[in-house]
């Protein structure tokens, strides 16, 4: 790529992934985080956005306001950037088929729960009720079946008895600011695509817990 990847990412709330991101994207030559977009106006990733002299839109729902309605607006929003990846960083909406078929193999997600355990919301307290070994976080593709798409890299976190669902969700989270930046990263290099509903790094078929070195 001869200009830099525009990563433009989407959050609601703390944004201590995006941050990872920034840092993450701070050493290279490949990468750039051009705008950070919020549903929430009050979502502390905007000032961490602000700190780091990045640009930033909200897009708040309008009472009433239909799925599609709000998707046109988030796309004129993100399409102001002229993005080459769309980040999903604790964004907190549900998109419609036609908003992610639109940015297909440009949009990941974190997720956090090893998938396909566990899509959709409350997976920390999910996995302490379904008493599982191990938990933790999976960053894929974002496809128009919610927390479906293709796995790129998971990382595991075990689980201990007297493991609250706060507890567990730092732990995952630990592990969520090591692995989405590299993920960005690979994507910033043109090493990662998705064909045919498969990940692909390198031209090499990614399994399905995600990539794991040889
Ligand atoms: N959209 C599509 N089409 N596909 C995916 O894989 C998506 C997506 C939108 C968001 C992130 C996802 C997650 O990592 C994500 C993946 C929100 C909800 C949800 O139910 C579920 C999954 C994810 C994000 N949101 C409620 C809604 O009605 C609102 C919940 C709230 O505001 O607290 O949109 O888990
Ligand atoms: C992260 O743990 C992410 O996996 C999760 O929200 C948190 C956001 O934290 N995403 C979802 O639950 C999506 N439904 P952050 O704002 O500090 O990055």
């Amino acid at each position: 790529m001869s200009q830099r990847c525009r990563v433009v990412v989407l959050i609601s709330g703390n944004g201590t992934n995006l941050q990872a991101i920034i840092d993450g994207c701070d050493d290279t030559l490949t990468t750039e985080v051009v705008g950070v977009i919020s549903n929430k106006p009050d979502a502390y990733g905007l000032i961490r956005a602000h700190h780091s002299e990045i640009d930033t839109s909200c897009v708040i729902p309008y009472q009433q306001e239909s799925r599609t309605e709000y998707d046109a607006r988030l796309k004129a929003a993100l399409d102001k950037y002229q993005p080459d990846l769309v980040v999903l960083a604790g964004f907190m909406r549900v998109l419609s088929d036609e908003f992610v078929n639109h940015y297909l193999g440009k949009m990941i997600n974190i997720h956090p729960s090893l998938l396909p355990k566990y899509p959709g919301l409350h997976t920390h307290q999910r996995a302490i009720e379904a008493n599982d070994a191990e938990h933790g976080a999976s960053v894929h593709f974002v496809t128009p079946e919610l927390d479906s798409g293709p796995v790129i890299l998971q990382a595991k976190v075990p689980l201990y008895a007297d493991d609250t669902a706060e507890v567990l969700a730092e732990r995952v989270h630990e592990q969520e600011h090591a692995i989405y930046p590299l993920v960005v990263k690979w994507f910033g290099q043109g090493r990662l695509s998705m064909k045919q509903g498969k990940a692909y790094l390198d031209n090499s078929e990614i399994g399905p817990s995600g990539y794991a070195p040889d």
